[in-house]
């Protein structure tokens, strides 16, 4: 029995979600997502953990779909709706989907998968309302798979099972107070924790309504804001820049009128990356709210945090969530001494299974005493844990996206004209890290912006680097391997 889809026979006239102008009621998504379920059981009895693709829009209909394999006993696989063909064929390829459902929209994209046999294709729209009935589904059954950057090449899928999303829906819910009279605006991706888990998980468990923005535009943020029904915002970094940006070129008195109606909001939570200490001062010039910034990681969910009622020390992560245990290790994965900087190990019943396929990968991040190995590094001083930055230079945060820098480099060495090439994090005020890319070309005759072009059909948007340099041969140690910390700061020199 999935606890989160039972809880909802007691919400049922509430409404659950406000999306595309429409506001769904629970009894709408339990309804519907029960129609999603016996569909995609076409008549068996379990989908028996069957991956399951969708690619629609953030909003009700994504929730019914995902509601709906769970309770058809299939295995979520959310897919990015900006993600190019190959991204899309990766994800479908990896987690060997045995269905698609995706909405009229992403149709002329998917086309090219269309003459696959062995994967069935459900147009979202046509799910009629089925008569029959649904399995019993287990706790420890494996439920969803979100695909993350690491320091190999390729994303890798991140399972985790109704026990553990439970178990990182209810830290949240306990530590930040939700209540089913809690409205939440969400501007962020569901193919990822921060919207799926922190926004529309917390939501729908507690009873509240989780409100969808299809895009994010600040502009409609404030908008949606100031009809005082939002109570609840979370966001990456990135995105308080922007507000706080447009908030800067307004008249003063809508200034003003967007600050009267953010006083009343109940909570504002930041993290997917780390939050500068002056985002959140501006913040709490345009708000009055001082930011809950928190840490977590798709493996993990939300693992540690400053608290919702107490001192929320700018610059600091806080202290672990309840039932997650959290410790610093240096070397060999020893525990280290107070006060030094270790690596983030994290164990609980908020961590994931597997990597999916990858039991090499999987072994690998966990010490042999069931530690997670997260590759940030940290440091716990006045009883607030401090990031100070990561283990790999090869991961990359921009926008609250984790980016493997490998990934990005494996694409351009496949160019005709690029014989080689290095990816790094470069320090942005906006966007935390953007990407750059120093290229060893075949000849003088290229042209970036085509470069770039050739590299949105490969990549999504957010993968792409923003910044080039070309350079004759690449820095490197006397093992030949590229010291990137050099080549960071001859962008940074710029
Ligand atoms: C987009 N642009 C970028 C960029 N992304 N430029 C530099 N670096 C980037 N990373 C540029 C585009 O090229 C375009 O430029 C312009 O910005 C607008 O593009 P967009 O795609 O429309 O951007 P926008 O919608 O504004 O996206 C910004 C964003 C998005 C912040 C809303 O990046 C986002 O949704 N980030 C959140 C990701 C997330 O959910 N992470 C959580 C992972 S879970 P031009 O020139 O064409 O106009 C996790 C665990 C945890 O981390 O702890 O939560
Ligand atoms: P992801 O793999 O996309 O889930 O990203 C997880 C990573 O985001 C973590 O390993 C951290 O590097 C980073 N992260 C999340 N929250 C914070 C935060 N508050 N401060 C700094 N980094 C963060």
């Amino acid at each position: 029995m999935i606890e989160l889809i039972e809880r909802a026979s007691a919400f049922r006239e509430r409404t659950a979600i406000k999306s595309n102008f429409q506001t769904y009621t629970y009894n709408q998504l339990l309804k519907v997502s029960e129609h999603v379920g016996i569909n995609l059981l076409n008549g068996k009895k379990d989908l028996n953990g069957d991956r399951i693709a969708f690619l629609v829009p953030p909003g009700f209909g994504h929730a019914c779909i995902q509601w709906g394999i769970w309770r058809a006993g299939g295995i979520a696989v959310p897919l990015c709706e900006k993600h190019p063909l190959p991204s899309i064929n990766y994800v479908i390829d990896d987690s060997e989907a045995s269905t698609i459902v995706y909405s009229k929209e992403f149709e002329t994209l998917l086309t090219p998968f269309f003459d696959m046999p062995e994967i069935h294709f459900v147009p979202s729209e046509e799910i009629g309302d089925q008569q029959g009935s649904l399995p019993d589904i287990q706790m420890e059954r494996s439920a969803l798979i979100l695909y993350t950057s690491g320091t190999s090449g390729s994303p890798k899928g991140v399972v985790t099972t109704h026990n553990n999303i439970q178990n990182q829906i209810t830290t949240l819910t306990g530590s930040w107070a939700w209540s089913k009279n809690d409205h939440v605006l969400n501007v962020l991706p569901l193919h990822h924790v921060h919207g799926l888990i922190n926004m529309l998980g917390c939501a729908l468990w507690s009873g509240a309504c989780c409100e969808f923005l299809p895009e994010f535009s600040a502009k409609e943020v404030f908008e949606i804001f100031c009809k005082q029904e939002v109570n609840v915002f979370m966001a990456v970094p990135t995105i308080y820049f922007k507000l706080i940006a447009c908030y800067n070129q307004l008249p003063a008195s809508e200034q003003q009128n967007i600050s009267k109606h953010l006083q009343t909001f109940r909570l504002m939570v930041s993290g997917s990356a780390a939050l500068p200490v002056s985002i959140l001062e501006q913040w709490e010039q345009v708000s009055g709210h001082t930011l809950l910034e928190r840490y977590g990681m798709t493996e993990t969910g939300m693992a540690i945090s400053n608290p919702y009622h107490g001192e929320r020390k700018p610059g600091y992560i806080g202290q672990p969530l309840p039932g997650v245990e959290i410790r610093l290790a240096g070397e060999n994965n020893v525990v280290i001494a107070e006060g030094l900087p270790g690596e983030i190990q994290i164990k609980g019943a908020n961590v994931f299974k597997e990597y999916w396929n990858k039991p090499k990968e999987t072994s690998h991040a966990f010490t042999s005493d069931g530690w997670f190995k997260s590759g940030d590094i940290a440091v716990f001083e006045d009883g607030s844990y401090k990031i100070l930055g990561r283990s790999s230079v090869d991961i990359i945060k921009s926008g609250g996206y984790k980016i493997s820098a490998l990934e990005i480099e494996e694409i351009l060495r496949t160019h005709p004209k690029i014989n080689d090439c290095s990816v790094v994090g470069i320090p942005d005020d906006e966007w935390g890290e953007v990407i750059g890319a120093s290229l060893i070309l075949e000849s003088n005759d290229f042209d970036i912006e085509q470069l770039k072009e050739w590299l949105k059909e490969r990549l999504p948007g957010y993968k792409i680097p923003r910044r080039y340099i070309v350079q004759d041969e690449l820095p490197k140690n006397v093992m030949g391997k590229v010291t990137k910390n050099e080549l960071k700061k001859i962008f940074i020199k710029g």
